[in-house]
């Protein structure tokens, strides 16, 4: 086979879909397939045939055993498909061998989501990304499939997904390729660059909510029902591969900025993570992030677990977290939302489509940016205009009144946000009393200076969700 490897782009391909069960499985075994079939779906692959195989380890040549190469040699023909996609991430040298023994075009797990990827990019952050983790994923492996594609004639076009005509084209391909990207790598620096002094200057005007879940989980649907919207929602995955912000208006006067974000997947590509960082960083920064998942998948544990690997992979352990499960209205039996309830008792059941539990995520997070409001006095010097400007933006006055060189508003105000104002090294009086000594009278309890318990249990990062 020559042309095999030619096109690696999915669309409208019949397909096969292998999957290897290894021990250490944790998909849903009824639903093998699930999420694969929605990856190659959504890639606009039809999916012709489906194949497993239980092993105890892949078989270093072909992954698959040699019978089960030959069966999936039958299957192909036998469904006329044209592409056979891999659950699981193969070798260079394994997709060669397959190739050759099943005469057909076979990629992978990793493959398939970059495909999606660079179909659904149209920010250009979004498609600097893909294509960086492009060059870096797909081109080394094609090149490594060259030889056994033959030195093939030139004229055939050059670039990913192309074979190239022989060893010089190779080199010429390979100098250009890392010129390019690094070109690529410059201009998202620049972007990245641009991005962190914006996400600065927005949590330090805003309280900011990071919406963060597995892939199809609902976030967009939930983003457009808490906001103006305009987040694109869709049943395929992936629907959304940039960040958008908007403002959350949360009751009682308080507003925050909500965002979406692109979601993540088990395994995802380690350069698409990589080269995704910039867009996931305006989640890391935020000040609070709602996690949620989809509570009508079978496979909702791992796509928890995936959820909080990914939050410490890309270092968003500092906020607390609020759990969120959606899609209740599509639990057939309410059974199994009092099992997940139990096993986490902090979770807030919604379902984003219906409406339901909204103003319950709502109060939750107004409790985490506000903590327990109080009425107080707050005196601040005229000149710290920094400190007047976050009070009149975050809290809400009742009256001003100055004083000489001071002015004393009346707030009503949460203790986090005394706290936070004091943390940047504001200077404040709370009913006339300077505010570290207020702290403890006016809400109860330890004051902001004071050191945490040392007796009390450290939770680990990705356990930390926010106590209810
Ligand atoms: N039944 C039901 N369907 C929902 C609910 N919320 C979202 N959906 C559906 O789930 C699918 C995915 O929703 P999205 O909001 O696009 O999911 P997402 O998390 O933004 O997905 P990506 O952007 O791909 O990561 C859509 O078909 C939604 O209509 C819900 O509460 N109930
Ligand atoms: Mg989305």
């Amino acid at each position: 086979m020559s042309t095999v490897r030619e096109q690696l782009k999915v669309v409208a391909e019949r397909s096969v879909l292998v999957h290897v069960q290894l021990p250490r499985a944790y998909l849903d075994e009824a639903d093998t397939f699930g999420e694969l079939r929605a990856l190659a779906e959504t890639a606009g692959a039809v999916v012709v045939g489906e194949l497993v195989q239980k092993r105890q380890k892949p078989s270093g040549k072909t992954y698959l055993g040699k019978g089960k190469v030959q069966e999936l040699a039958q299957l192909v023909s036998m469904t006329e498909a044209t592409l056979v996609i891999f659950d699981n991430d193969l070798s260079p040298a394994q997709i060669r061998s397959l190739e050759e023994t099943v005469e057909c075009k076979i990629i992978d797990r990793s493959e398939l989501i970059l495909d999606i990827f660079a179909n659904r990019a149209t920010t250009h952050a979004a498609k600097l990304q893909v294509e960086i983790a492009q060059l870096e994923y797909t081109y080394p492996r094609l090149r490594a499939m060259w030889d056994h594609l033959g030195q093939i004639v030139g004229g055939a076009p050059v670039g990913i997904g192309t074979r190239g005509p022989g060893e010089q084209q190779i080199e010429i391909d390979r100098r250009l390729a890392m010129k390019r990207l690094a070109r690529l790598r410059r201009e998202l620096e620049e972007i990245k660059g641009r991005r962190t002094r914006e996400v600065e200057k927005r949590n330090l005007d805003h309280f900011t909510v990071g919406l963060v879940g597995y892939t199809n989980a609902g976030k967009s649907t939930l983003f457009n029902r808490l906001t103006e919207g305009g987040a694109f929602a869709h049943a395929k995955l992936f629907a959304t591969l940039s960040t958008r912000i908007e403002r959350w208006e949360l009751g009682g006067g308080v507003a925050a900025l909500l965002s979406d974000t692109v979601g993540f997947i088990r395994e995802l590509p380690h350069h698409l993570v990589a080269s995704f960082r910039s867009t996931l960083e305006e989640t890391v920064a935020a000040q609070l992030l709602v996690v949620i998942v989809d509570g009508g998948d079978p496979n909702v544990e791992m796509q928890l677990e995936t959820v909080l690997s990914t939050l410490d992979e890309i270092g968003a352990t500092d906020q607390p977290r609020l759990l969120v499960i959606n899609k209740i209205d599509r639990l057939a039996d309410p059974n199994e939302l009092s099992v997940w309830l139990n096993r986490h008792p902090e979770a807030l059941p919604i379902s984003a489509a219906r409406g339901d539990g909204l103003e319950e995520l709502a109060a939750a997070v107004r409790e985490c940016m506000l903590g327990e409001l109080r009425e107080v006095r707050v005196g601040v010097a005229l000149r710290d205009s920094r400190t007047i400007s976050v009070l009149e933006k975050r809290t809400i006055v009742l009256d001003r009144q100055y004083e000489g060189d001071h002015i004393e508003m009346r707030v009503r105000i949460g203790r986090r946000q005394v706290e936070e104002l004091l943390a940047r090294g504001a200077v404040l009086t709370l009913d006339g009393v300077d505010a570290r000594a207020a702290l403890a009278p006016i809400w109860g309890g330890a004051g902001a200076g004071d050191e945490p318990d040392a007796s009390a249990p450290r939770v680990p990062p990705h356990e930390r969700l926010h106590p209810r």
